[in-house]
């Protein structure tokens, strides 16, 4: 048998030898496929509402969802490896049809008032600004009573949860589950223990999610204000935790928020897993990989596993952000390594990039 023999038998027998492969497996660091990439607030915004307009909401579809769809994905409706990110609208007195699923969610409400989100018969009134849970396997569904729409981000574990081939979703066998008490039940569970970090949350994990569902955005500001009065840092920034454990709010997700002080900057980070940003408030540009990013309130953003990562504030600046950091730091695979220069810019993200049809 010649080597091209054995080539070909191994490929015949579905067999393949390592050594031709084994550096693009084995790399000194991770290489996402996911690109550091920005989705504009002003160009998903006008299409949310078309949506509106054009789609209504209804079983099957269950939800009026744009997904942003990392371009280095090759299609896939994420926004990197492991992180499903979305717009979700939903128009004045329309409801989302109660279901759960194996994958866990988390919401950061942008804009509008009187919308709640149902989990599992607690009702979570939702206002900007507010971060709201849907544990996995939790039942829910969002209702608007109000006469205006309102507009959230989605984060999901759904492309974790795929990979490890473990979705399971179910519809609730009514369109709305019976709300059981008055609103926001969960919030009496506040005061059970801190429910933010400093920085982010350190060795805590909970196979459990966190019991409080709602992180009202007036505590997150005060305990940013708070933060920033005993630093002189250029951000302050605090993850949002179980009270019960002091662990991250979902056993597969993390939410922070990051102020950033006016003509301030950070320097450079990058942590293994992905992370997506939407800015909450205020204007200036993160730096991601060499490439400049600039934002404004109402812009989402994906900073894949390991590419450094910097932000420039130009106001003030208030991001949230999601990642995938309890899952590594339960597999005891979490790096993170803060670089000591600045990024040499070599390129500058264009706008229509991320409005192109
Ligand atoms: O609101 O229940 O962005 O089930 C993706 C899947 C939102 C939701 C998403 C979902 C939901
Ligand atoms: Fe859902």
């Amino acid at each position: 048998m010649t080597l091209d023999d054995l080539y070909a038998r191994l490929a015949a027998a579905n067999l393949r030898p390592l050594w031709t492969i084994t550096e693009q497996l084995l790399t000194p660091s991770p290489r996402p496929k996911a690109v550091p990439w920005l989705w504009p607030g002003a160009a998903m915004r006008p299409l949310a509402e078309e949506a509106i307009r054009l789609v209504p909401v209804e079983r099957g579809g269950e939800r009026r969802v744009l997904s942003l769809a990392n371009p280095g994905l090759g299609g896939k409706p994420y926004v990197a490896g492991t992180l499903w990110g979305a717009l979700q609208a939903l128009g004045p007195h329309e409801s989302a049809p109660a279901h759960r699923h194996s994958p866990g969610a988390i919401r950061f409400v942008l804009e509008g008032e009187g919308v709640w989100t149902t989990v599992n018969g607690d009702a979570c009134d939702m206002g900007p600004g507010d971060l709201v849970l849907t544990p996995g396997w939790a039942w829910h569904d969002h209702t608007n009573a109000g006469d205006a729409p309102m507009f959230w981000f989605d984060g999901l574990d759904l492309p974790m949860i795929e990979a490890l081939d473990a979705v399971f979703f179910e519809p609730y066998p009514e369109l709305r589950q019976p709300v059981g008490g008055p609103h926001n039940a969960s919030e009496s569970l506040r005061n059970r223990g801190p429910t933010f970090a400093e920085g982010q949350v350190g060795d805590a994990l909970d196979p459990a999610p966190s019991p409080l569902l709602v992180y009202r955005w007036a505590d997150t500001d005060a305990e940013l204000t708070r933060l920033a009065a005993g630093n002189d840092d250029a951000v302050t920034s605090l993850e949002f935790t179980n009270p019960e454990s002091g662990a991250s709010v979902l056993p597969t997700l993390g939410c922070g928020m990051h102020r950033i002080v006016p003509g301030r900057a950070t320097l450079p980070v990058r942590r293994s897993g992905n992370s997506v940003y939407v800015v909450y408030r205020g204007e200036g540009h993160s730096v991601m990989g060499g490439r400049r990013f600039d934002w404004r309130a109402g812009d989402m953003f994906a900073a894949p596993s390991w590419v450094p990562v910097e932000h420039h504030a130009r106001t003030q600046a208030d991001l949230f952000s999601i990642g995938d950091a309890p899952v590594h730091r339960a597999l005891g695979i979490y790096r993170e390594q803060t670089l000591a220069e600045p990024q040499a810019v070599t390129s500058t993200f264009a706008i229509e990039e991320g409005t192109a049809p």
